[in-house]
């Protein structure tokens, strides 16, 4: 088994603060979404994954069992594998041996999860380099471990994407070009537009997991942060928007109160809400069109029988 060394950029304190501060300061309230992944937050969604509603993770493992070796055929083996946001890595297990990465990096926020996740991959496969990298994926990396002439494959499951506006999806692809290389690939799950009723559902599961998780946010800022805020005094709201082609999630005062951070005071009326993430969902053909513009072309994309999820497989044209 080789050792496993976490290269450590976990965003400082002062930065999240900084964001923050200006989420609460803006009209409406806001806070981004990667403050869910403390590593409570970490292990809560983890058991969404599990939840009986949310379909996206059971769909993609599905799919990706089902094809790993045509993925595998298609992107390349031997190359070096990059998987942002790795989480627990429970999916990209189901590739790798068909893959055969010469080195796999899993990159995420959440360091705690990382380093147990990269030691049991290191542990479970010992032909496999492990890499981990904490950081946010959306700042510029320090990859210069990776051999330069090394081909990349970039995993991005989950539909993580969904996450990102429209506009900043794209610039993220775009940027994304830059570490693939124009030889490299891009596999990344994309959730698809359907049956509203289907996707509020995903993000109102009855054991109340999705609501503990949006409520965390408050709870990080609290042990983190050093904020005055009563979690109490919210209940989760999530629903899927149709016009814009989200789900919303919000956190919804139950009253007029305060929020202390970092000597500022946060005034919310009752019924006032904090934006705390949206979940875009695309058809094949819009994401396909978006990955076009941002200077992808199209290898192949794979979905199941209820077309509810997709996985393509993209290159720098
Ligand atoms: C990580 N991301 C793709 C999840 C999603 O579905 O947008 C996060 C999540 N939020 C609530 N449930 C799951």
């Amino acid at each position: 088994m080789s050792e496993v060394r976490l290269h450590d950029y976990h965003p400082s304190s002062a930065s999240l603060m900084q964001e923050v501060l200006a989420g609460l300061a803006a009209t409406p309230k806001v806070l981004p979404p990667k403050l869910f992944y403390d590593q409570h937050g970490a292990q809560l969604f983890e058991r969404i994954c599990e939840q009986s509603e949310y379909y996206p993770t059971r769909t993609e493992i599905a799919i990706l069992e089902r094809h790993a070796e045509e993925i595998a055929d298609l992107a390349g083996r031997g190359a070096c594998l990059l998987e942002l946001g790795s989480g627990a890595g429970v999916k990209v297990r189901l590739l790798l041996e068909h893959l055969r990465p010469k080195m796999y990096v899993p990159i995420d926020i959440s360091r705690a999860q990382l380093r147990a996740s990269a030691d049991a991959m290191a542990q479970d496969y010992d032909w496999l380099e492990v890499h981990p990298v904490c950081a946010d994926y959306c700042r510029s990396l320090h990859l210069d471990f990776i051999p330069d002439d090394e081909r990349r494959l970039v995993y991005f499951p989950g539909s993580t994407l969904g996450n990102f506006e429209p506009g900043e999806a794209r610039a993220f692809l775009e940027n994304l070009r830059g570490l693939t290389g124009e030889e490299g690939a891009l596999l990344i799950s994309i959730d698809l537009k359907k049956d509203p009723k289907r996707i509020d559902a995903a993000y109102n599961d009855k054991a109340g997991v999705t609501a503990a998780f949006n409520l965390n946010i408050l709870g990080r800022l609290q042990r983190d942060l050093g904020a005055e805020v009563d979690p109490a005094g919210f209940r989760h709201q999530a629903f899927y928007n149709s016009q814009a082609g989200r789900v919303e999630m919000h956190l919804v005062s139950r009253g007029l109160q305060t929020i202390k951070v970092d000597g500022q005071r946060f005034q919310l009326e009752e019924g006032e809400s904090i934006h705390t993430e949206n979940s875009y969902k695309y058809s094949i053909e819009e994401f396909r069109d978006l990955a076009r513009r941002a200077g992808y072309r199209s290898l192949r994309v794979w979905t199941d029988s209820d077309h509810l999820f997709s996985v393509h497989l993209l290159q720098p044209a």
